[in-house]
């Protein structure tokens, strides 16, 4: 059988991004078929996708839907996605569950767009109290994970990154106020191969995909 990888438009969407990460960090080989969205409830994905969203895996025999059961499905197989030690992995899974779970403002207000900067967009109380927790969440993490690595857990990538590297795309467009390390880490996120590969497949996508109420913001 054979796999395959659905996916949304690369500039705007953040779910297909993470399912895309996490696939490639486990090294599973699937076809990838990007399906232009349209900005909720896109024809094309109700097409191919059971829950009416990407990214959506077919994977010898799995069907699965949901970011965070792909990236959990991913990590059977490569268990190097989530931190060896017990308590750093309880601690991957719970930001990375908070992630797929909340943030809500921040999601409304600053939409990802890889291909715009919009700095200064998108702040208010709410998607700014995102923001904060965010950093502070990510300050913790590496305070007590990440020795002297630069990414969440350390050294390696793993499947916490993959869940929060759409949140760094949005802190590059729209750049709220962070914190030093909070930006040192965007930096080493968006410097991460898989991530410029994302913004790369991003850049090449047609212009007709783009959609006027993710473009011309500022
Ligand atoms: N909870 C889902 C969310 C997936 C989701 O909402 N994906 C968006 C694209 S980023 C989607 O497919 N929307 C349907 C559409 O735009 O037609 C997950 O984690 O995978």
């Amino acid at each position: 059988m054979t796999a395959k990888l659905y996916l949304g438009t690369a500039r705007y969407s953040s779910w297909s991004m993470r399912g895309w990460l996490v696939v490639h960090l486990a090294g599973l080989r699937a076809e990838e078929i990007f399906v232009p969205l349209v900005g909720g409830n896109s024809p094309e994905v109700k097409k191919v996708s059971p829950s009416g969203t990407v990214p959506y895996l077919e994977h010898e025999g799995a069907r699965i839907w949901e970011s965070l059961a792909i990236a959990e499905y991913c990590a059977e197989i490569n268990p190097s996605l989530w931190p060896e030690d017990r308590i750093e992995r309880a601690h991957a899974r719970a930001i990375a569950a908070e992630m797929h779970a909340g943030y809500r403002a921040l999601r409304l207000a600053m939409p990802m767009n890889l291909g715009r900067t919009y700095p200064g967009l998108g702040q208010n109380p709410e998607s700014l109290a995102d923001v904060a927790r965010i950093d502070a969440l990510w300050g913790e993490t590496r305070a007590r994970f990440g020795g002297s690595g630069p990414y969440l857990f350390g050294e390696t990538f793993n499947a916490a990154d993959a869940m929060f590297a759409p949140v760094v795309a949005r802190f590059i467009t729209y750049a709220p106020p962070l914190s030093p390390a909070a930006r040192a880490y965007c930096d080493a996120v968006r410097a991460h191969p898989l991530i410029a590969k994302w913004y790369e497949l991003a850049a090449k996508e047609p212009v007709t995909w783009q959609l006027e109420k993710y473009e011309n913001l500022a």
